[in-house]
Formats: structure tokens, C-alpha cells, sequence
């Protein structure tokens, strides 16, 4: 009754910030991501009838927080397996945890999959997307490939997430310009919850979002990287107004962070085809296309404040390995 396995963090074009639901942690929105092979997440899942409780593991330490939300993946799985036993989870990244690399989404992700795994669960990759979610509204994207939609509109019977263009159909790669490893101080599920109550702008980005959902699909589907750019950028850009908007406000960025992104606006500016984006930290990810990668790396290594950079190309989803 174990297993181990392995998923990529991703990083949303079109965001998801804020929830309908903290109970199912059903997002108030949509979200679009492209899955960041290159970076994993390594979860192994040993249920023991021997055990009192479930427990984690988190880069060496307990990690009560994530252990709450393990909680509530670990439950509904044991459902369908119809046991009571108490698992042990170890899970290890190969970067930064907790900084706005989308750590929890890969987290979860690979959660998911070993538990179904060392459960010996046939389950289908839709039940296994809503399982994941439990833990992370960011997770069920992590299960798959490529460029990822997860659609908070779909009815029931019908995905609620999936790959809309595998990596091969379109081979974006992404340099993440890392400038702090510190965890965050506010995590993401706090600040979004926040930002629903208290930014004055919460309605208009939940209005707004189909058709930043609808306009990435379609650019995706061209593969119109300059209009992606513009659209990706504007999205995050209005994700981090909402935060920042909020009272008390949350700033994400550091002034390397800022630095960063305005590099990365003048390169477009000249042609160079790349956009950032920016999670719920300090981290610039810059998306652009394969004959542009070294010049972008180049570009943000000597951005002050720029600690190291590190390479991705599209990945595949969560794995057993
Ligand atoms: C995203 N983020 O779409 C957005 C953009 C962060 C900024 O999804 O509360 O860790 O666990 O569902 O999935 C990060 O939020 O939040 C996230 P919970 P999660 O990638």
C-alpha cells in the first residue's frame, strides 16, 4: 500500500484568485496554465493499518498547514476504497516551496496520484482532477499536460479540466528568474479569501474573466504568441491590482520583481517574443518562445535583485513512478 509520484508545478496565463466555495474550494473562476516540466514535486504515500493518523512530511519538517488540506484529499480517496487506514506522505521539491512557484499545486497533484496509486483506485482522471482540487485549487492542472484549462462552468459528466495543447503542439519554454527563496508570508488561500472580501474590484475580475478564459483559448489555438503575451500579462497584472487593492494590502512584488517584468516588457517592446508572469510572490516567470530563451536568461540573470534562473520547458502531467 504505497506509492510515489511525481508532478510538475504549473503557472496560470489566465488566474485563478478567489474562491465560490471554501468548503469544496471551488474557484470563483476559470483558469488557464501551461504545466512547468523542468521542476518536480516527489510524493510517496505508505497507508498502514498500523497507524493512528495521517501524517506529512513536508521537506523534512510537519507541516500542519498543508496537513489539514492532505487531510481532505486523503479522506475522500479512502472512501473509495472503502478503508480506514491512516497514510504517511513524504514530499520533496526541487525548488523553492511555498514562494509563488506553485508548489501546492504540484503538491497536491502528486498527492493525488500516489494515494489512488498505493489504494490500488482505478479512478477516472476527471474524479481524480476533483479529488486534487480538494487539496488545491490550482492542483487539478498539474495532473495534465501542456497548456491546461480548468473550467469551473463545466456541468456535471463533463471535464473540468484538461489539456488544450500538448507540449509538443506548441513548445513554449519559460525562464523563472528566482529573487527571493523565502516562503511567503501570506499564502495564497489567505490573500485570495481576503481579496473576495475586501478589494473594491473582486466583482469586475470575476465579470471580466470569461473572456480572458475565452481569448486564451483562442490565442492558444492559433498559436498567436503576441496576442498571448498581451492578454497573459494584462490578467496577471489585474490579479495582482485585486491583492494589492485589498485592505490590508498584499504587495507580492520586490522591487526585483518590478525590475523584472520591465526588462521583460522592453524585450517584447523590441520584438522579442516573450511576457511574464507573476504568482503570489516574488518570483518572474518569463514565457517566450524556444529561439528566445537564452537571450531572455541572459537578459534577467543581470536584473539586480535576480538570484538565479531556472529553465522550463512544457512538462507532462502527474506520474506513478
Ligand atoms: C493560479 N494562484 O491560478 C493562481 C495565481 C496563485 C496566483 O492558484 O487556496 O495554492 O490552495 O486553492 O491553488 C495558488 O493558489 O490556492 C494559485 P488554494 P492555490 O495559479
Amino acid at each position: 500500500m504505497q506509492a510515489t509520484a511525481i508532478a510538475h508545478p504549473n503557472v496560470a496565463l489566465i488566474k485563478y484568485w478567489g474562491k465560490q466555495d471554501t468548503e469544496t474550494n471551488l474557484p470563483a473562476t476559470g483558469s488557464l496554465s501551461i504545466t512547468l516540466g523542468g521542476l518536480h514535486t516527489r510524493t510517496t504515500v505508505e497507508f498502514d493499518s498500523a497507524l493512528k493518523a495521517d501524517s506529512l512530511v513536508l521537506e523534512g519538517a510537519a507541516d500542519a498547514a498543508a496537513d489539514v488540506r492532505m487531510q481532505r484529499v486523503l479522506r475522500e480517496l479512502r472512501k473509495h476504497a472503502d478503508t480506514e487506514c491512516f497514510a504517511r506522505v513524504t514530499s520533496d521539491n526541487d525548488f523553492p516551496t511555498g514562494a509563488g512557484l506553485a508548489s501546492s499545486a504540484s503538491g497536491f497533484a502528486a498527492l493525488s496520484k500516489a494515494a489512488a496509486a498505493a489504494l490500488d483506485l482505478q479512478l477516472p482522471e476527471q474524479e481524480l482532477a476533483r479529488i486534487a482540487r480538494l487539496g488545491s485549487g490550482s492542483a487539478p492542472r498539474s495532473l495534465f499536460a501542456g497548456a491546461v484549462l480548468l473550467d469551473i462552468a463545466a456541468q456535471p459528466g463533463e471535464s473540468i479540466c484538461t489539456t488544450v495543447s500538448q507540449p509538443e503542439d506548441w513548445p513554449l519554454e519559460v525562464v523563472v528568474a528566482v529573487t527571493s527563496e523565502a516562503r511567503k508570508s501570506i499564502s495564497s488561500t489567505t490573500g485570495m479569501e481576503a481579496s473576495r472580501s475586501a478589494s473594491p474590484y473582486f466583482d469586475r475580475w470575476v465579470s471580466s474573466h470569461p473572456e480572458d478564459l475565452k481569448q486564451g483559448l483562442e490565442y492558444i489555438a492559433a498559436k498567436d504568441f503576441m496576442s498571448l503575451a498581451d492578454l497573459a500579462e494584462h490578467n496577471c497584472l489585474k490579479m495582482h491590482s485585486l491583492a494589492m487593492s485589498t485592505r490590508p494590502p498584499m504587495i507580492y512584488w520586490s522591487p526585483a520583481t518590478l525590475a523584472c517584468m520591465q526588462t521583460i516588457m522592453e524585450m517584447r517592446a523590441q520584438g522579442v517574443p516573450v511576457f511574464f508572469t507573476v504568482d503570489a510572490g516574488p518570483q518572474v516567470k518569463a514565457v517566450c518562445l524556444p529561439e528566445a530563451t537564452d537571450q531572455v536568461r541572459s537578459a534577467l540573470t543581470g536584473v539586480p535583485g535576480v538570484l538565479r534562473t531556472l529553465d522550463c520547458t512544457l512538462g507532462q502531467g502527474a506520474w506513478v513512478e
